[in-house]
């Protein structure tokens, strides 16, 4: 899970494993029911780029989240293309996003490279089984 802060990959991972949504501030690189879960802070101070990079090595695939409400975007042109492993999209948050939003987010999803791309909501569970029959 690679993500700016609070774009809802802790809350994300909850709702995959199927666990009580509770907010927890991620800290370091952490491991929940077999997915890796990492701080914000990894992709958006540019000196830990390189923590992601190592970390995705022992990975299947990596998701590049992005939250469509948020104005801040962390990504670069063709990131995915410097990961190892597969890198796929997750647009967070679609219960709170207009539609215009959510084009917007795909659009810089794609951009990036991550191929294909998702739209959830971890709380009311919109796309949850989509992104799980994949990951499957
Ligand atoms: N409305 C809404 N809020 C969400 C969703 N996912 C996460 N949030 C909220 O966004 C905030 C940050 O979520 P968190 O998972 O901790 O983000 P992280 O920093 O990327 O791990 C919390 O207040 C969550 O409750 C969602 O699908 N919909
Ligand atoms: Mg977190």
């Amino acid at each position: 899970m690679v993500g700016n802060v609070a774009c809802g990959k802790t809350t994300l991972l909850q709702a995959m494993a199927g666990q009580e949504l509770a907010y927890k501030k991620t800290q370091s690189i952490e491991v929940v029911a077999g997915h890796i879960d990492s701080p914000g802070e990894y992709l958006e101070r540019r000196v830990n780029l390189q923590n992601l990079l190592v970390t995705s090595v022992d990975t299947d695939l990596v998701l590049f989240l992005l939250d469509p409400t948020q104005e801040r975007y962390m990504y670069s042109g063709g990131q995915a293309a410097a990961f190892p492993v597969p890198v796929a999209g997750v647009i967070t948050k679609a219960d709170l996003a207009s539609p215009e939003q959510i084009a917007q987010a795909k659009e810089l999803l794609e951009l990036t490279g991550a191929d294909p791309i998702f739209a959830v909501s971890s709380f009311t569970g919109e796309g949850i089984a989509e992104l799980l029959a994949f990951l499957e």
